[in-house]
Order: C-alpha cells, then structure tokens, then sequence
C-alpha cells in the first residue's frame, strides 16, 4: 500500500511525480484512486455523447412518419447500440467514477484497495467501447437486436454480433473488478471510528450496489456466452428446433437485468442522499431507514425479474407472484423518498445547482417510480408492452434519476475536486434547460404509448405524428443542453473562482475531503459522524 502512495502522490494537479511517468502514460500507469476517478468520469462523458447523437439520430428519423433518414436496420442498430452505450458506458462508470474519487475519502482510506486492479478496471473500458463502435463497420454493422440481445435474433446475426458479445465480457469484468475494490475497501479499510453505519449514505449505497454487480454481472456473461456457442459451436440453449427455449434467455437476461437497474439507481439515490442534507443545513433523516431500505431494495430486485415477461405466455401464478413481488418494492422506495422530503422539511433550504437536480431527481424519478407501479400490474402492462409509454418509464428512471442525480454529484463536489468554483449562473441554465427539455422529450412519450406507439419501430401511423414532433424537438434540445455541461466544467477547471474550504457553506461536513491522498491519520471517534 505504501509504496502505492509514494509513488502516485496527489491528484491530477502533481502530475509530474508519477513514477517518473508523464503525460499520457501518467494516465495509463496512475494507481491512484482520484486519477482513475476522472478518467472514469471523462469517459463516461464521452460515451454519453457517443449515445446521445444514437438518440438524435432516432428521434430525427421519428420527427416524421414514413422513413427519411436511415434504412430500419440501421435504426435497429441504433436503439441497440444506443441502450447498451448509455447502460454500460455511460451511466455505470458514471458512478464508478464518484465511488474511487469519493470513497477512499468518506471512510478515512488512503486509496482503493486494489490500487492496481482500479487501474485495470478502467483501461478494460475503452477497449469495450471501442468494440461496440467497431461492430458498425463489420459486414452487416452492429446487431439490430435492441439492448437486451434477445434470442433468437442474436443467432442469425453477422460478426457485429460476437464483437458486442466480447464487448459485454470485458464490460463484466471490468464491473466486477470495480465492485470487488469497491466491497473490500469499504470492509477493510474505513479508519478507526469509522463504523459501518456512521458512514456517509454514498458509501452504504455502493456496497450494496458492489454486492448486486457481483452477484449479476456473471449471469450476464453467462447469457452472452450460451449465445456464442448457440451461434459457433452447436448447442440449441435458446433454439426450440434443438430442444432449447429463447425464453430461457429472457429469464437469465432478466434475472441479471432487474437488479441492473437497481445497480444503476442505488448509487444515484446515494449522491442524492448527501446533497439533500447539505442544502438543507440538516442531517439526513432517517439515516438507519435509509440503509435498511437500500438493502431491501436490493434483496427485492432478486425476485422481480419476470415482470419484463408478463406477455410470453407464462402462468397466472407466475405473473401474479411477479406482479406481487414488484410492487412490494415500492414500500422501500417510499421509505426513501418520504426520508429525502423530510430531510427538507424545515431545513434552511437553497437551490444552487446540485441541489437544484437534486429536486428535480426527487420529483421525476418519483413519477418514473409510479409508472413503473403502473406497469408492474399485469392487465395494463399487456396493454402497454413494448408501446413508448415503457420507453418514457425508464427515462424517467435512468435519465431523471441516474443522470440528474449524477450531474447533481459533479456540481456538488466539482470543488473539492477541483479546488475552484463553477459558474452558478450557468449551471442554473443547464439545470433548467434540461429539466425542461427532459420533460418536453419524454413526458409526452407516455401519450404515444398510452396510444399504442410501439417502440424500436422507425415508422408510424399519421396519429402519432404530433407527440413525436414535440419528442423529437425536445431531445434535440437537450442533446444541446449538455454541451453547456461541457463548458461550465471545463470553465471551471480552466479559471474558475478558488473554492472556499467549505463551498456550500453549513451541513457539508466533509471539510476534510479536498485534502490530498493519502489522507492524513484520522480518527472519526473524535469528529462529528460524518453522516
Ligand atoms: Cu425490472
């Protein structure tokens, strides 16, 4: 460990005293837990905008009905490519970027514990990436299958196929690595003081989310691995001539993908969980419940997974039991949102920019909560399988959950990262156009849907036509939106204003964290609980 620290000192300011390295194999040798955090970040951003043109190229095709813009392969191939670059690559090592740069600094560590692995983890991820990017220019380009590579579509598919397979392998590992750095840091190496249930919220929600990626992820490549060998080596595990079953694949793909979303969401509720109370100039309520209700989050996300099956043809019993199981996980959920609320409740509140997409996480992830409610009840979803109003649910999710509260995390903490301020003025705009433009993109998705829009279709009927004009102009809008997150970042690390010791100014407690790696013998037993 020591002659981790030594050698890789600060953060990215003190980049000549890395091991003699500089420059680009700086970045590619750095064992250093703030290093890699930014590349993750960095990356994640990349790919964010990698996806998001994806997204405008499929709202510009559906800006009008009839085809204008792209073949309806190359559509497929969009939809696909788009879901599994914003899953994978874009919003996961999101949060794997706030977990290195954050939580060697919450528990009092000098850095992850596997300082070496972390550096591995992340260099997997670019060529992941850029296999999933190659795959369009293989004969017949990337599989047009949708994101969950669904059999028995995947076995007919040309090379693009056994690329994003690869592509999912290495993504695997490079999560699973992450989480096992992530589990025992957490376990092993808090300080004296720092005892499980005194840590900030950010932490629990990572070692959870730890624990569901290395439960999942290997079923994941399980899925994809009786895929290549149902498509090279003769097995039939999802070919009902050979004695298989393709919804045998949904079952596994579902069983990995339920808790997929939990993965995606807990560290995102865990972000916001720090920025409320610090903009509230009050600990966080129901700090135990809050725990609790994370864990039960997970053990419930386990036993959910078919509620993505209702219309296969499986029994009354199964859908029931699923049907069942699924809203019961809105009990914990409300534990968490009633806890974020009161939290508030009397607090001396103000609306800088985290706070502000704190907010806005509160309430949209709370009505893409509710919709999912809606579509766990097997009469409506029969209805709405498969229909636009199952895509407006998950953005709600993803895009207002994950990605407002990601942003959120950035604006908060982009000082102690940094050392400067952003421009509040601007990040207010960013916040505001893309709250707006969100909602004007996805709400009305819902109306479609509830009509009978299909998704993963590039045509329609002449009915759909005005929902999808206002879609389409909202999303580009809000692909403009976050080139303005571009640069308030880059203003901010190129000459923002020097951030005061505590930038926000009351309950932000972690006064400590902008000092440099490793962090300097403490001990909780005599701080305040940083909570
Ligand atoms: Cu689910």
């Amino acid at each position: 460990m020591s002659a981790v620290v030594d050698t890789h000192g600060h953060g990215h300011e003190h980049g000549d005293h890395h091991g003699g390295y500089s420059g680009l194999m700086r970045w590619v040798t750095t064992t250093n837990h703030k290093d890699i955090g930014t590349m993750y970040l960095w990356f994640s951003f990349i790919m964010f905008m990698v996806g998001g043109v994806m997204a405008l190229v499929i709202r510009a095709e559906l800006f009008s009905p009839g085809l204008q813009i792209v073949n309806p392969d190359f559509f497929n191939q969009m939809t696909t490519m788009h879901g599994l670059i914003m899953v994978f690559g874009a919003i996961m090592p999101a949060f794997v970027g706030f977990a290195n740069w954050l939580i060697p600094m919450q528990i009092g560590a000098p850095d992850m514990a596997f300082a070496r692995m972390n550096n591995w983890s992340f260099w997997i991820l670019p060529f992941a990436g850029a296999l999933l990017i190659i795959s369009f220019f293989t004969p017949g380009g990337a599989p047009g299958v949708g994101w969950t590579l669904y059999a028995p579509l995947t076995v007919q598919m040309g090379i693009g196929m056994d690329l994003t397979i690869f592509a999912v392998h290495l993504l695997g590992m490079s999560s699973i690595m992450g989480s096992i750095n992530i589990v025992t840091t957490i376990l092993n190496m808090r300080a004296p003081g720092m005892t499980l249930m005194r840590m900030p919220l950010f932490c629990w929600t990572w070692l959870i989310t730890g624990y569901l990626l290395i439960a999942v992820m290997p079923v994941l490549a399980g899925a994809v691995t009786m895929t290549l060998t149902d498509r090279h080596f003769g097995t039939a595990f999802f070919n009902a001539a050979g004695g298989g079953d393709p919804v045998l694949y949904q079952h596994i793909f579902w069983f990995f993908g339920h808790p997929e979303v939990y993965i995606i969401a807990l560290p995102a509720f865990g972000v916001v969980s720090q920025i409320i109370p610090a903009f509230s100039r009050k600990p966080l309520f129901g700090y135990a419940s809050m725990v609790y209700a994370t864990a039960g989050i997970a053990i419930l996300s386990f036993i959910v997974w078919a509620h993505h099956m209702y219309t296969v043809g499986m029994p009354v019993t199964g859908q029931l039991f699923f049907m069942y199981a699924t809203t019961l996980i809105a009990i914990p959920t409300g534990v968490k949102v009633f806890n974020w609320v009161a939290t508030m409740w009397k607090g001396s509140l103000t609306f800088e920019t985290p706070m502000l997409f704190a907010a806005g996480f509160l309430f949209l992830f709370t009505l893409g909560g509710f919709t999912g409610l809606v579509l766990s009840l097997v009469p409506i979803d029969i209805q709405l399988h498969d229909t636009y109003y199952v895509v407006a649910h998950f953005h709600y999710v993803m895009v207002a959950g994950a990605l407002f509260a990601a942003f959120g995390g950035v604006y908060f903490w982009l000082p102690k990262w940094t050392g400067r301020m952003y421009d509040e003025t601007l990040g207010k705009w960013h916040f505001w156009l893309t709250m707006i433009f969100f909602n004007v993109t996805f709400f009305v998705q819902h109306f479609s849907g509830l009509a009978g829009m299909p998704r993963r279709i590039p045509d329609y009927p002449l009915m759909f036509e005005t929902w999808n004009k206002v879609s389409s102009i909202g999303a580009f809008g809000f692909g403009i939106s976050q080139l303005l997150f571009l640069y308030v970042v880059l203003k901010c690390i190129r000459s923002g204003a020097k951030a005061p010791e505590k930038p926000w100014e009351g309950a932000d407690s972690l006064e400590w964290t902008h000092l440099p790696t490793p962090a300097p013998y403490h001990t909780f037993e005599t701080q305040p609980d940083l909570r």
